[in-house]
């Protein structure tokens, strides 16, 4: 191996000086990027992200679109991610959001697709009540409380990214 002599070390230190040059302004961008992004149809909460398509779709075309977006509907896992969905909900005025819960595996039981078991819920008092028998899919209402719907209802598309 070759020792670095003096000018090698200088020169390195000075590489290094332009490189953190170049990733604060790199930084600085992405929030400035990340806050256009987020106006006024999204929100981050820790790694998420969720964002409206400011329209209402059925469950299945809901879930089609966010999917071929490269996301998925909305699976609030804490109170902090279901506050930040109502907000959207709330913004919109578009009435309820669908969520990515269904009872599809097993009647009353709500599961994350795949029929992974919840490990956060929101129910309206009463819900899920499987109403006319015929609601296997979960909305977020404009309070944050969640109630089953018929997957045939048109509710707000948000997917979360
Ligand atoms: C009642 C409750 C809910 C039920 C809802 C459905 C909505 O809430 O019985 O449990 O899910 O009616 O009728 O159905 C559709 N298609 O939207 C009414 C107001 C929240
Ligand atoms: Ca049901
Ligand atoms: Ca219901």
């Amino acid at each position: 191996t070759v020792p670095l002599s003096p000018a090698d070390i200088s020169a390195l230190w000075q590489q290094l000086e332009a490189l953190q040059g170049q990733v604060r302004r790199l930084q600085g961008a992405f929030l400035q990027y990340k806050k256009v992004e987020l106006y006024p149809n999204g929100r981050d909460v820790g790694q998420k992200v969720f964002k409206t398509a400011g329209f209402v779709k059925r469950f299945q075309e809901a879930e089609q679109m966010c999917a071929q977006a490269g996301g998925q509907l909305p699976s609030p896992r804490s109170a902090a991610e279901n506050y930040a969905l109502q907000q959207l909900v709330e913004a919109k005025n578009s009435g309820a959001a669908f969520l990515s819960m269904t009872d599809f595996w097993m009647e009353g039981r709500f599961t994350y697709p795949e029929g992974v078991p919840l490990v956060y819920s929101n129910w309206a008092p009463g819900e899920p009540n499987d109403d006319s028998g015929r609601e296997d899919c979960a909305e977020i209402m404009a309070n944050g409380k969640w109630n089953d719907v018929p997957c045939g209802a048109k509710r707000l598309v948000i997917c979360e990214f």
